[in-house]
């Protein structure tokens, strides 16, 4: 077993006899095989579309099980075994048709012919295109490092184009793109410079899968707005979901409504609340409970309801929870309840509900606390005079955004650190889960404009992108000479896809940890350095005296 895609990878230096996530051997092999069948999709797909043929099936196929791949989304190695199967169906049917419409015959690529052998173990033959892959690849430790850049990106890209294609928002650019890097992973003579170009160009194409997911939640629920959400929770029976898929709690939510459940948020979907149409429409959609991904043994373990994960990050349960958790979408564990999907992509609840009603709930109110989320784009920029009158007047020194993933290693204390070490004339934005460090911190304001503020998801970098571009244009600079500075944390591959997005934006001095990617070589640093000054954190000490230089 060789992976090293996400930043808890043993020793730093990737996973070679069990996952640190709970990955076993056996189903990182047949990841393996289903990322190998999709570059053989990739090529087909690519000659389908130039002969106007119709790919979206096999377009949608790629980005959702590519999604599965990704860390903490999928254990279930039958799950793959389907996948594998859908790949080969999917693949031979475009063929077909590519074959019956083309005017000469077409030399396929090796991957593009690949059958696995049925009868035989699929998880030996993933190990066997894992080793080939490695053994392809890896003559120069820099290509090989930047292949794996851009494989990884492109797993964050999937599930952001899955999710956007949920919520109706699809562009052909990004399938094309997806399929051509798919298949420039199976190209033997790229050059290092052709490969620092693919991986910008992950960046530039993640860039419009995030446009079009922010497209898709606001079309649908509104404008994020500044939102009051409890902590504490209220007495009656609930149901917890978590993962980052809001319309899938907007299923959840239509399905329970007039059942006198409470609907929880966990983890990234605390953002929800800020969306002024799920709240209007679905007063049940009551606060949020826990902390981040990392916690969740602990936290699903006292919650009193049934819990759903509709996306990464899921741990692999405890028994005291086992029976009261569902999975669906692309995630999975074997033998942990999977919703399948009905003909509108999400499914029957009346399991979940079920369950929820047949568990205690919370028997009486706890004590009010609370946390505001909702400061997107929107929210932020409507106020843009205020905040600029406010750094014009010296009231607001700096901004910094610290946001990125969560995790469990010690060494993640940094950000927590950093934030309470921001001086009281700086403003604080953050998104993604690595926010519950300090989410529910009283930092206060200056003037109206609070010193906290929560712009929402991982994939709601689009939304801080936007303002700091927003922001650049009011000051009429650069977003470089913006007084604002990121300190980024990393986790899985959504926020590889996220930091080659703000490299290809030309965004510099980022700060980035807790540690480095094991996937970057040296070299590979040293280039993306030079041109963009990224750097890895140090101390929160050296770095706030650092950035307020
Ligand atoms: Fe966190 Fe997990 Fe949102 Fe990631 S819950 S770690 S980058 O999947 O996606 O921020
Ligand atoms: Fe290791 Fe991360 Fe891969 Fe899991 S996803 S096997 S922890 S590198």
């Amino acid at each position: 077993m060789f992976c090293e895609q996400c930043e808890q990878t043993a020793s730093g230096q990737g996973c070679h006899q069990w996952g640190a996530c709970g990955k076993g051997p056996d189903v990182n092999a047949v990841q393996d095989l289903l990322m190998y069948c999709l570059r053989g999709i990739a090529p087909v797909a690519l000659k389908a579309k130039e002969l106007g043929i119709d790919t979206h099936a096999v377009d949608v196929f790629s980005c959702e099980s590519m999604f599965a791949t990704m860390t903490n989304v999928n254990f279930n190695r039958k799950r793959f075994y389907h996948y594998i199967r859908e790949a080969i169906a999917q693949r031979e049917k475009l063929k077909t048709q590519v074959e019956q419409i083309s005017d000469r015959p077409i030399s396929w690529s090796v991957a593009a012919t690949y059958q696995p052998d049925w009868t035989d173990s699929l998880v030996a033959q993933g190990e066997e295109v894992s080793r080939n892959f490695i053994a392809d690849s890896s003559q120069d430790i820099d290509i090989f490092s930047l292949k794996l850049t851009v494989l990884y990106g492109l797993k964050g890209l999937a599930s952001y184009s899955f999710h956007a294609q949920e919520l109706g928002q699809e562009d052909d650019r990004l399938y094309s793109f997806t399929h051509q890097a798919l298949a420039a992973l199976e190209e033997p003579n790229l050059s290092l410079e052709d490969w620092v170009n693919l991986a910008m160009k992950v960046g530039e194409m993640n860039l419009l899968a995030m446009e079009l997911l922010d497209a898709g939640h606001t079309n649908h629920y509104g404008h994020p707005i500044p939102t009051v959400v409890p902590l504490n929770a209220k007495a009656g029976k609930a149901i917890l979901v978590s993962g980052h898929d809001i319309k899938q709690l907007e299923a959840i939510l239509q399905q329970t409504a007039n059942t006198g459940i409470n609907v929880y948020t966990h983890g990234e979907l605390l953002p929800a609340h800020g969306y002024p149409v799920l709240k209007q429409k679905y007063p049940h959609l009551y606060g949020h409970y826990g902390t981040a991904w990392q916690n969740q043994t602990k936290d699903f373990a006292k919650f009193p309801g049934a819990i759903v994960i509709t996306t990464n990050c899921l741990m692999p349960p405890h028994e005291h929870y086992e029976d009261k958790l569902f999975t669906l979408g692309p995630v999975g564990y074997p033998d942990i309840n999977y919703l399948e999907d009905r003909a509108n992509l999400t499914p029957d609840f009346g399991a979940v509900i079920h369950k929820a009603l047949s568990l205690p709930g919370f028997a009486e109110d706890e004590p009010p606390r609370q946390v505001k989320t909702g400061f997107a784009r929107n929210a932020v920029l409507n106020v843009s005079d205020q905040v600029i009158e406010a750094v014009k007047q010296g009231k607001i020194r700096h901004f910094f955004l610290v946001g990125g993933c969560d995790g469990a290693k010690p060494d993640r204390n940094y950000y927590t650190e950093f934030v309470d070490q921001v001086p009281s004339d700086c403003v604080v934005l953050t998104l993604a889960c690595g926010k519950f460090r300090f989410f529910d911190k009283e930092m206060g304001e200056i003037g109206n404009i609070p010193r906290l503020m929560d712009v929402g998801q991982c994939n709601d970098a689009y939304s801080a992108i936007q303002i700091a571009l927003g922001l650049a244009q009011a000051f009429d600079i650069g977003v470089n000479e913006l007084p604002l500075s990121m300190i980024l944390s990393w986790y899985e591959q959504k926020a590889v896809a996220v930091l080659l997005t703000l490299l290809y934006l030309g965004i510099k001095d980022i700060r980035l940890g807790p540690t480095l990617p094991a996937f970057i070589s040296p070299n590979v640093f040293a280039i993306l350095s030079a041109k963009y000054n990224l750097q890895a954190i140090t101390t929160p000490e050296a770095d706030l005296a650092a950035c307020l230089n």
